[in-house]
């Protein structure tokens, strides 16, 4: 049964802890980004810690092994459970978020494509399925792929084996919570939950997605 992860990329602090606090019946964990961090900053983890669900951090961290490590205890100890780094720099930057990741009892997820048009061009001709393999070989605790491209999941899923898979994509930008439900272990859903008249509403309305028997 995939989670149901609510990014959080609204940049007014007393929003984002009033969505959160309504939506946490129906979400499994949340995610932040530059978005709220920049705006709120790190601390905002400890407050939307009070909901009792994991958090993720967005920073798709991408540098050199050791600032990626530096980034990465920031992150845990601001009270994190969870960061998301980018796979392209290379594996030893990736097992210094893991390795962080490990130390702080927290998880590691590694972009392999992204989501977005643009994601094709660069994410394209084996590299995800090298980034995917690669995350395996570090020790991540599994990868980013595109819920706008199921297809995409398929494959990638064929190199992460029970690595989890998280999907954003779903909602504004076309992805349908449906169509990959099945092969992951995470949806991301952003602005069909927060920029919603209701977001607790929309959030449960992902009821059925959520409660999907992984295949
Ligand atoms: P919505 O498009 O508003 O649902 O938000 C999607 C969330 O997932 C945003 O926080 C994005 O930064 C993030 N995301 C993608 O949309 N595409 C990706 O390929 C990767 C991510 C991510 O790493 O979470």
């Amino acid at each position: 049964m995939p989670d149901l992860i609510l990014a959080l990329d609204v940049t007014e602090r007393e929003k984002a802890i009033a969505i959160a606090r309504a939506c946490a019946p129906h979400i499994d964990a949340i995610k932040i980004g530059y978005p709220l961090a920049l705006s709120a900053g790190l601390g905002i983890a400890g407050e939307l810690g009070t909901t009792g669900l994991p958090l993720i951090a967005d920073f798709k961290v991408a540098d050199i092994p050791n600032t990626n490590q530096l980034i990465c205890d920031q992150v845990f100890n601001a009270g994190f459970s969870g960061v998301i780094c980018h796979g392209f720099c290379g594996m030893d930057s990736v097992k210094a978020c893991v390795a962080s990741a490990r130390a702080h009892h927290g998880e590691c997820y590694v972009v392999a494509e992204m989501s977005h048009p643009g994601g094709k061009e660069f994410f394209s001709n084996g590299t995800p399925e090298q980034i995917a393999a690669n995350a395996v070989i570090a020790g991540a605790d599994g990868i980013i792929a595109p819920a706008t491209r199921p297809d995409r999941v398929a494959v990638l899923r064929g190199f992460v084996g029970d690595k989890k898979i998280l999907s954003p994509g779903i909602g504004t930008q076309g992805g349908d919570a449906d169509a990959v439900s099945e092969l992951v272990d995470g949806i991301i859903v952003g602005r069909s939950i927060y920029e919603a008249r209701d977001p607790a509403a929309a959030a449960q309305s992902y009821a059925p997605a959520r409660r999907r028997q992984k295949r």
